[in-house]
């Protein structure tokens, strides 16, 4: 059993640059993130990849009063991951239910089942955008009792001022703020 698990948040096209919801410089994090996956891989980590899979009327669209534009709508190019996963990674897919938005990967899946099954007692966060889903994704997993790392290097906020108050957040909630390199 690996007991470690690298959890890869929304690394989809329509959050990097010239996407519908883009976190600025985002595709800077895509070959760093790529780097991460490699690197557990080869230690046997479990590689789960998070996307956010919405229908197209979702409610957190502003067609439907919602606070961000349409984005990541499910089988379409935007809601395409953009690191290399590996064939046998664990594909979450949030936020599908048209009335229901979930920042957290474990809000209305089967993550926490899946990390228990697997003996997973450590877990590695990056991706994007940082205040937001990951922030809850990372929020969730030590709240759940996972020993929960953030890796600093591998995560982009949509703000500066969000994301430095998204790390304090977290890190006073008892999640390790680390670097991929350094793990
Ligand atoms: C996200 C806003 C809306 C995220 C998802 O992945 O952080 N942010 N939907
Ligand atoms: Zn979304």
């Amino acid at each position: 059993m690996p007991e470690e698990a690298l959890i890869v948040v929304d690394m989809q096209r329509d959050f990097m640059p010239g996407g519908a919801l883009p976190v600025p410089e985002g595709d800077r994090i895509i070959p760093i993130v790529n780097g991460c996956i490699r690197k557990f891989r080869e230690r046997g980590a479990l590689i789960v990849a998070t996307r956010d899979w919405h229908p197209e009327n979702h409610v957190s669209f502003k067609e439907r009063g919602g606070p961000w534009p349409a984005h990541c709508v499910r089988n379409t190019p935007g809601a395409e991951f953009v690191v290399e996963l590996p064939a046998d990674a664990v594909i979450i897919s949030k936020a599908t239910e048209p009335d229901k938005e979930a920042y957290s990967g474990f809000e209305g899946t089967e993550l926490e089942k899946i990390l228990k099954e697997n003996g997973i007692k450590r877990v590695y966060v990056c991706g994007v955008a940082t205040e937001y889903c990951v922030r809850a994704t990372a929020l969730d997993a030590v709240r759940l009792g996972f020993e929960t790392f953030l890796l600093r290097d591998a995560v982009r906020g949509i703000t500066p001022e969000g994301e430095r108050r998204a790390l304090k957040e977290m890190e006073s909630a008892g999640i390790k703020i680390v670097r991929c390199d350094s793990v």
